[in-house]
């Protein structure tokens, strides 16, 4: 059976990382493998904060070694990954991404390059920012930027919505084939903007901005899993663009009806697979 390698964080408690990206790819019907760059109590946006460790930079080539040698790497359709640990699982990480490109290279590495948001209380290690831009994200074949974060790739300003184009455009000339930008914060503060960027042109897809007392974290983590997913799947790029926005406004909003802070990942499944709203993308360049 194929399957896809998700290298991101495991908390224990709630869903961010792995904890929020598995059960969505698993229940669009894929095999997943975990692969965890840290086990936490919970996610690093609590005030109490978090217990728990980083794993080993070695951990993550290692375990995808192991798949290797009993034979199953070459099942390995898609690369992901998420939340570092700390700069030196970097390097690990990319070990493993030309393992599985030497074993199957029809699987695709999508990159979601989580730089860590210290307003927010998304506290990352020193350093895995710099290696992202310079070294991980050149290597993918798909990259699920912020919109702060493709601001950092591309080294631009991004405030408008033609600067957002030509980001993305120019993000397309530095590796990746396929860009999605999961919240271009600055377009809009009513409307939740996403854009995509591939060969055949530019895309935004909105749907209405829900306000909370405290917006959920692993947002983000579960967009890159229903655009990963809609792409193994064989959809069109946009279609995998509009699954993601619809799936994962039907988490929120039932995040919202129960009163929750954590994602409702488990109680508004249905809406992974058939989403209640359908908000179509617009070719914008
Ligand atoms: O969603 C990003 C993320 C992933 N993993 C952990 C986090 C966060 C954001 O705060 O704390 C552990």
């Amino acid at each position: 059976m194929k399957g896809i390698i998700s290298v991101q964080s495991h908390v224990v408690y709630g869903h961010a990382g792995n904890s929020s990206a598995v059960f969505p790819l698993q229940r669009m019907g894929f095999e997943v493998w975990p692969v965890h760059t840290v086990q936490f109590s919970n996610h690093t946006q609590y005030a109490q904060g978090w217990t728990g460790q980083c794993f080993p930079a070695d951990a993550i080539s290692d375990l995808v070694k192991g798949i290797d040698a009993i034979g199953q790497l070459q099942q390995c359709q898609a690369i992901v990954s998420g939340y570092l640990g700390d700069a030196a699982q970097a390097t690990s990480l990319i070990a493993a991404v030309d393992m599985v490109k030497r074993v199957n290279p029809k699987a695709i590495y999508v990159c979601d390059p989580v730089m860590g948001d210290p307003d927010k209380g998304c506290i990352l290690a020193e350093g895995i920012s710099e290696y992202l831009v310079e070294h991980v994200m050149p290597k993918a074949d798909v990259i699920v930027p912020n919109q702060f974060e493709l601001s950092r790739f591309v080294g631009m300003e991004i405030t408008t919505l033609n600067e957002a184009i030509e980001a993305c455009q120019k993000a397309l000339t530095k590796g990746p084939k396929v860009v999605l930008v999961k919240h271009l914060h600055s377009l809009s503060k009513q409307q939740f903007c996403m854009m995509m960027a591939d060969s055949s042109g530019c895309y935004l897809v909105k749907r209405p901005n829900l306000e909370f007392d405290k917006a959920p974290v692993g947002v983000g983590d579960l967009i890159s899993a229903l655009f990963t997913g809609g792409l193994l799947k064989g959809w069109p790029p946009t279609m995998a663009l509009e699954h993601a926005n619809n799936a994962s406004f039907g988490v929120l909003e039932a995040t919202r009806q129960c009163g929750e802070w954590e994602l409702q990942t488990v109680y508004a499944q249905d809406q992974l697979s058939e989403p209640r709203h359908s908000f179509a993308a617009s070719k914008v360049a």
